[in-house]
């Protein structure tokens, strides 16, 4: 557990082991279907990238979703971060920002199994915010067991979720095809960190950034896309990849106010209030256990 000096927040360190991410990256990258575990987008850098990303104009989201909140004002925030770094400098914001506010950060993939600390303070109620759509980067069975889990954890209390809606395709576009190129080298990260940490040379400007909507599969579909016949090392494996096979490496999915009713049901949650922008890009629920 560290101690945050500027004030005494304890963090819970559940960080994904460097072991783990070789054999989740060799085990995604010798699939016929290549693809790689958008979670590991999110070390240091790859966390200012997103932070810059959430800064752009074609990236309404998370614009959209802090409007969403300021006008309704929420009680409360629970940080949950894979990226220690970036869960530590949003908590030292928030407790300046918050002084009086409990702050109880969690270094973990929030996927997998950890404990939730308690409070100092009793609650009445445990309310869970996971915000920015994150929800749209599970696919539909991890989203529901997901669900299912901060059912249990929220039970008696809650769940306020941001979950981005469907919208024009062009919108949807420009957001993970920004002008700036941000999202492209927040996408080519992947490729820089497994450089880094596994001992690979990946050349990353013989990878395209290729990021789409399937509007069958409800879903922006992001990949690296190899330009050329090549191999790449990492460590002591070998993977080829031929010219135009792709490294998927997101999917965002995006719902209509009812898609998500019937997803939040099937993990026994109920949606109680649904507040969205004018323009309908964007919505913040209010979930509980049913
Ligand atoms: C974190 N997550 C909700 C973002 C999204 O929109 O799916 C990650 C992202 N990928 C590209 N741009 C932003």
């Amino acid at each position: 557990m560290l101690q945050d000096r500027k004030r005494s927040v304890l963090l819970y360190d559940f960080e994904p082991e460097r072991d783990t991410f070789r054999e989740e990256v060799l085990q995604g990258l010798q699939d016929s279907r290549k693809e790689l575990p958008s979670k590991y987008f999110y070390d240091d850098v790859g966390s200012q990238l997103f932070e810059q990303i959430c800064a752009l104009d074609e990236y309404y989201l998370t614009r959209t979703e802090l409007r969403i909140m300021q006008e309704q004002s929420p009680a409360g925030y629970v940080p949950i971060d894979i990226s220690k770094e970036q869960l530590m400098r949003s908590v030292t914001s928030l407790t300046i920002a918050y002084p009086a506010l409990e702050v109880l950060p969690i270094c973990a993939d929030y996927t997998s199994d950890f404990a939730i600390p308690s409070p100092t303070k009793p609650v009445s109620r445990r309310v869970a915010y996971f915000p920015g759509s994150t929800i749209g980067n599970f696919d539909r069975e991890p989203a529901k067991r997901f669900l299912q889990q901060i059912a249990k954890v929220c039970k008696g209390g809650g769940l306020l979720i941001g979950v981005d809606l469907k919208k024009d395709f062009n919108v949807l576009h420009r957001a993970y095809n920004d002008s700036q190129e941000v999202t492209a080298q927040f996408n080519r990260h992947l490729l820089v960190r497994i450089n880094q940490e596994l001992d690979a040379d990946f050349q990353l400007d013989q990878f395209g950034h290729y990021a789409f909507y399937n509007p069958g599969q409800s879903r922006i579909e992001m990949h690296l896309v190899s330009l050329k016949n090549q191999v790449v090392r990492i460590g002591e494996v070998e993977i080829s990849f031929k010219l135009g096979e792709s490294i998927w490496t997101e999917s965002s999915y995006k719902f209509t106010l009812e898609e998500f009713a019937q997803l939040a049901a099937t993990a026994g949650l109920r949606v109680e209030r649904v507040w969205t922008d004018a323009q309908q890009l964007f919505s913040v629920q209010y979930l509980t256990a049913s």
